[in-house]
């Protein structure tokens, strides 16, 4: 039986190898060389695309971690109000003048080091103190840098509802110095934070190069409608929208690279 079985694969095997033999033999060797030819053409095109298209990407992306680590924060004196500082519950007392050093204020405001009376945990948004702005109250920062092209410009500020007081109107307004004024270019006053804690708010500005107001000194105002609002953490940066010299020598490399690839494949072919 085992013997049949082998004779039988034997003869299987025999006519499979000359079925093969037969097949080769009615293709066209020059029909199939250039087939061949073609395909292998094809696909080191399709390769060289690849790499080319794997090579912008990834030049694309190193543009884009660039232009991000760009990103410029700009100085603002007692963006905390931790100066002057005092002791828990303490606040600036009323007439003391220069309320808050670094701001210019108008009204009733200072800074304060709240208790777990006046927000939950006594917790502020950084370090130990907030500032306090009562009925109609601004404080304003002429800051050391100018309004400049094709930037991005993002204030952010801790905004705050404390638990014994119930939460008025505030604002919060990016602007440059115009004329000795301070002049509004973008501002928020939509945030609601819970009671007794602070909510992050962001306002955000975009120049062009037809931007009437370009090498104007930056400025910051905050206000409360009326008793009270507390603010903390002011942090502004700016982010350049166009590439920068480091970013183009990058890109220049990326394609200074692939033209050097494409020309050594074609002296290899
Ligand atoms: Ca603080
Ligand atoms: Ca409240």
């Amino acid at each position: 039986m085992a013997s049949w079985s082998s004779a039988a694969e034997r003869n299987s095997s025999s006519l499979q190898r000359g079925k093969k033999r037969q097949w080769v033999s009615d293709i066209d060797p020059v029909a199939f060389f250039h087939t061949k030819k073609q395909c292998f053409s094809n696909g080191g095109m399709i390769n060289l695309k690849r790499s080319i298209l794997i090579s912008l990407l990834c030049a694309l992306c190193i543009a884009i971690c660039v232009n991000h680590a760009s990103a410029t924060l700009i100085p603002i004196t007692n963006y905390s109000f931790e100066n002057p500082v005092f002791s828990d519950g303490g606040y600036t007392p009323i007439g003391t003048p220069n309320p808050i050093p670094g701001w210019v204020v108008t009204g009733r405001a200072g800074v304060f080091n709240p208790t777990s009376a006046h927000f939950v945990g006594g917790i502020v948004p950084d370090g130990n103190q907030t500032a306090f702005l009562n009925k109609d109250a601004k404080i304003t920062q002429v800051l050391s840098a100018a309004l400049g092209t094709n930037k991005t410009y993002t204030l952010q500020v801790d905004v705050g509802d404390r638990l014994d007081v119930s939460f008025p109107k505030y604002k919060i307004e990016l602007g440059v110095m115009l004329n000795n004024q301070f002049l509004a270019l973008a501002s928020d006053s939509a945030g609601l934070p819970d009671n007794g804690k602070f909510t992050a708010r962001t306002v955000t500005y975009t120049t062009l190069e037809t931007n009437p107001y370009l090498g104007k000194p930056l400025a910051i105002s905050l206000w409360s409608s009326e008793i009270q609002v507390n603010f903390d953490n002011v942090h502004l940066e700016n982010q350049n929208n166009t590439p920068e010299p480091a970013t183009l020598i990058l890109l220049g490399g990326g394609l200074l690279f692939i033209a050097g690839y494409c020309k050594h494949r074609r002296r290899n072919k």
